[in-house]
């Protein structure tokens, strides 16, 4: 079965490809057409940016509360079409169907947590330093949004930016990963009859990079683009900001991430060897949030060294529908990267975890493979030990499945190692030492911290954003998202009848500074 699938503007399909077609097929079965895509253009990004300003005053007119009841009928739906999602999301991007699942459980706890916040969306009464005045702050939607995604979470992570954008009045253009498409247009017509949504409030523009960046800036110089939300790469992330900046906006940037994992002398072992497995070889290691350096004290490096070696040769991976702890590369652009990642090692570098590297065939077998490695894009997990800081491998991003390991002495030196790629998205530790793990957390430049966890994972309504190479502070999720989405306006009213100057009609009391209490 394929699917045919155009970007939406204003509820109307539209048609005739401007930007060209593409085929979609699954990275698991590369002969299986998931989707015939018929790409936008710029013009098509700035049509929808015009048809987003156009819908936009009439959607914040909506109260908050009955948007609110929008998106708990949004997170029904998606209930209703959890498992035709979560396999739509498997075929097209190879993620294990367990991690698919939990996606989609991503976007109804997303959904759970806003359908409140239309009842909430609080603003302050504030007291003022004058008689017969009163302050009050409000959240005013910002107005028109771009949300730009990746492939890899191809629903949650644009239900973090879609529902709040919504929910606080916005309309919002989604640019979604080409690579994911059909995922893409499936969470988008949810959303649209999930929300019932007014024509114009959600488009979906599918595009190549370079339109999307020539339609981001049109619509930016049209005065049509009030905010733009972007997961990727850092070096797209850093070419938005530089574009945003020029018309004094401040953009919501997630970007990449070298994640470090500590394991300390009194960790529990086991708990972090399966940690590391899943951290760094879940989705084929290609979260933003996935495993780049595990920094093992020295004094049980070898034996966390064996075991994960151990559980990384033992994991399955393979047919993603089969209970696999990975699947295949995204896509091809995916596997052409990775395995220029792989010429990164070097010849100090100790290979474990397979007995091979690069793509698995019938040549280079994996043993115990699920499936048929010829269907697919798969490639072999490889911890790379012996790292050391000035490598590539250690510095780099390396969306992939590969680990890095090093050792450390003392945990000033851990934090230092930790901190050194200049990412600064999620970072992990293993220890039974509460100084130990407080320490970590005030030293360590990550958005979030794990203790005994992964460092992938983060539930849906916690801060989730990073530091340094991995964004410009901004948070998504939970209440922190809210002011992505909204701004703060003030109001200062004044009922004495009389113009009372700030900081100079002030009355104030007067102390008696001579007063002193008695020996
Ligand atoms: C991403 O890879 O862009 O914390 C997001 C996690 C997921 C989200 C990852 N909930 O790993």
């Amino acid at each position: 079965m394929s699917l045919s699938i155009t970007s939406v503007v204003a509820g109307r399909e539209v048609p005739g490809a401007p930007g060209g077609r593409l085929r979609s097929v699954s990275p698991a079965r590369t002969a299986e057409v998931v989707a015939d895509i018929e790409l936008g253009d710029a013009g098509t990004f700035a049509a929808a940016a015009l048809a987003a300003r156009e819908a936009q005053p009439s959607w914040s007119d909506i109260p908050a509360p009955v948007r609110g009841r929008a998106i708990a009928h949004i997170g029904r739906l998606v209930e209703a079409n959890a498992e035709r999602l979560a396999r739509l999301v498997t075929t097209e991007t190879g993620k294990p169907y367990a991690e698919a699942l939990g996606e989609v459980r991503e976007i109804i706890d997303t959904c759970d947590f806003f359908l409140g916040e239309g009842r909430r969306l609080y603003g302050q009464t504030v007291p003022s330093e004058m008689p017969d005045k009163q302050l009050f702050t409000f959240r005013n939607p910002v107005g028109v949004v771009a949300v730009i995604t990746a492939g890899n979470f191809p629903v949650a992570v644009p239900a973090w930016y879609l529902v709040p954008a919504l929910l606080c009045g916005n309309a919002v253009v989604w640019k979604p990963a080409d690579y994911a498409a059909a995922s893409a247009r499936a969470l988008f017509d949810l959303l649209t009859h999930g929300g019932g949504l007014p024509d114009g409030v959600l488009n979906l523009v599918l595009a190549d990079g370079e339109q999307t960046f020539a339609g981001l800036g049109q619509s930016l110089a049209g005065g049509r683009l009030d905010k733009i939300g972007f997961t990727g790469s850092s070096a797209v992330g850093a070419r938005i900001g530089e574009l945003a900046g020029r018309y004094l906006q401040s953009p919501c940037l997630e970007l990449g991430g070298k994640n470090p994992m500590v394991v300390t002398p009194s960790a529990d072992i086991d708990l972090a060897v399966s940690a590391a497995l899943f951290s760094g070889f879940g989705t084929a290691g290609q979260r933003c949030t996935s495993l780049g350096t595990v920094i093992v004290h020295e004094d049980v490096a070898d034996r966390f060294t064996v075991r994960l070696d151990e559980a990384v040769r033992n994991a399955p991976v393979g047919d993603p529908f089969a209970g696999v702890v990975y699947g295949p590369m995204l896509n091809q652009r995916f596997a052409e990267r990775f395995e220029e990642y792989l010429t990164w090692i070097e010849p100090h570098h100790r290979l474990l975890g397979s007995n091979g590297t690069g793509r698995i065939t019938a040549q280079n077998a994996r043993p115990g493979f699920v499936g048929d490695p010829a269907a697919g894009l798969y490639y072999h997990p490889v911890i790379v030990a012996g790292l050391r800081a000035d490598d590539a491998l250690f510095r780099e991003e390396t969306f992939g499945p590969v680990v890095g390991l090093m050792t450390y002495s003392d945990l000033a030196e851990a934090i230092r190692l930790a901190n050194a790629p200049g990412y600064g998205l999620s970072a992990s530790i293993f220890t039974g030492d509460p100084a130990e793990a407080f320490r970590f957390r005030r030293g360590i430049s990550a958005g979030m911290v794990s203790v005994n966890n992964s460092t992938s994972g983060a539930e849906a309504h916690l801060p989730f954003g990073g530091n340094g190479k991995s964004g410009n502070g901004s948070r998504q999720s939970g209440v922190w998202v809210l002011d992505q989405f909204t701004r703060w306006q003030s109001m200062n009213w004044d009922y004495s009848g009389t113009l009372q100057k700030a900081q100079m009609d002030v009355t104030e009391l007067i102390p008696d500074e001579t007063f002193r209490l008695a020996d």
